[in-house]
């Protein structure tokens, strides 16, 4: 379709990715519209932080929440009559569903029934089409204790006792957050096939970045550097700013996908143009590169001379490992010449640097542990 005859609704406006959306698409579609609970401000000041930018207040989002609102959500479907939704409306941090039984509850709940919830609205009108926010991290620990590549598809062939079989995408995972967005996979997956929907879940890897091109120092979107919600590479860049080690967990080895911002936005853009067809839940692995933590810290510290300082791993996670995702759909759309990280960096530090004295140090350093209990 079009961009400029698409009708979009972002839920889940107020975050990282919902503002810089909106700030991208508004020129290019028809209309767009957003819808939040403001979780997030909630959520980073619970754990005593704020993002780092100060947050632009002309958002105009409709304020209801997906788990305890959906149907003023869906009377707003029917007056606005979007072609697209776009759902952000997940709570996004690994650390913050490991952290207490609270916040682990909240996570699922937030993210597994809200999710639902809008399945079932789109039951009712099937030729929305969805662009919801997956994760590359449902692969984790199945991909890597076996050493295989990870498909772009939600099914893969295999053979068991001797015959061809088609299964769902074998997924197994490293936190609560992550759990809960292989649940919401598996019933995107059933209600597409089910009520005729037509769906994208974006597996998205790490996002990085200060701001999308274009986009005025007075309408950031919102830039959080804490242990719950910072991702790694915002956070090194903080940390080099403040002139602390870069607090890389364990070894360093990890392995992830990283994207750009600007690149997370052009993905979008070209989802929204090329809906799949009904009853189809297609999957876009949505990553342009792959680093180790150690490789990211070595282009920060070449940028910055800050130190490196290797911290014990309060994550479970396997620091040793291959990581060979698919990534070729993106690339088919016109995104052949992604931004790379090693040239994005300098900008970042400019941004950061700009709000140096509202960094506060005391959210920097990693609180809670994912201890492993397994005597197996
Ligand atoms: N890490 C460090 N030092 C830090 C912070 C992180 O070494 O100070 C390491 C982590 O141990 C991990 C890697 O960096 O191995 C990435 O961690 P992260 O916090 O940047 O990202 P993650 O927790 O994986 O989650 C983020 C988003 C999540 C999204 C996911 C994509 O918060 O919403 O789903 O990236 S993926 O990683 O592919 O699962």
């Amino acid at each position: 379709m079009e961009l400029q005859k698409a009708r979009v609704l972002i839920l889940g406006m107020d975050g990282y990715l919902g503002w810089a959306l909106y700030c991208y698409l508004r020129d290019k579609v028809e209309e767009i519209i957003g819808i939040d609970n403001y979780s997030r401000r909630q959520f980073v000041e619970s754990i005593g932080s704020d993002s780092l930018f100060p947050l632009c207040e002309d958002r105009r989002i409709h304020s209801f929440d997906l788990v305890k609102h959906p149907d003023i959500i869906e009377d707003r479907i029917e007056v606005f009559k979007p072609t697209t939704i776009i759902h952000f409306a997940e709570q996004p941090s690994a650390p913050f569903s490991m952290m207490d039984r609270e916040t682990s509850v909240n996570t699922q709940h937030n993210n597994v029934i809200g999710t639902l919830n809008l399945l079932w609205i789109l039951r009712e009108h099937p030729h929305i089409h969805l662009v919801k926010l997956g994760t590359m991290g449902e692969y984790s620990d199945w991909i890597y204790k076996n050493n295989v590549e990870i498909p772009e598809s939600n099914r893969i062939e295999v053979q068991y006792q001797g015959t061809d079989i088609i299964i769902p995408t074998p997924r197994w995972t490293g936190s609560f957050y992550h759990w809960s967005k292989i649940f919401d996979s598996f019933n995107m997956e059933y209600a597409c096939r089910l009520w005729g929907l037509s769906a994208t879940d974006l597996n998205q890897g790490v996002v990085y970045g200060t701001r999308i091109l274009g986009m005025a120092d007075n309408e950031l979107t919102r830039f959080d550097y804490d242990s719950y919600f910072g991702t790694v590479v915002n956070r090194f860049i903080v940390q080099a700013i403040v002139n602390e080690p870069l607090t890389v967990y364990g070894s360093g080895n990890q392995t992830r996908g990283y994207i750009n911002i600007n690149d997370t936005m052009r993905a979008i853009g070209s989802a929204i143009q090329n809906p799949p067809p009904r009853a189809c839940c297609r999957i876009i692995n949505q990553l342009t590169e792959v680093f180790s933590v150690n490789e990211i810290a070595l282009m920060v510290q070449q940028l910055t001379g800050c130190t490196i300082e290797s911290i014990d791993n309060p994550r479970c996670e396997n620091e040793k490992h291959t990581y060979n995702p698919t990534f070729e759909k993106l690339k088919k759309w016109g995104l052949s010449d992604p931004y790379k990280m090693k040239d994005m960096l300098a900008t970042m530090l400019e941004d950061v640097e700009k709000h140096k004295r509202q960094i506060n140090r005391d959210v920097i350093a990693p609180q809670t542990q994912w201890t492993e209990r397994n005597e197996n």
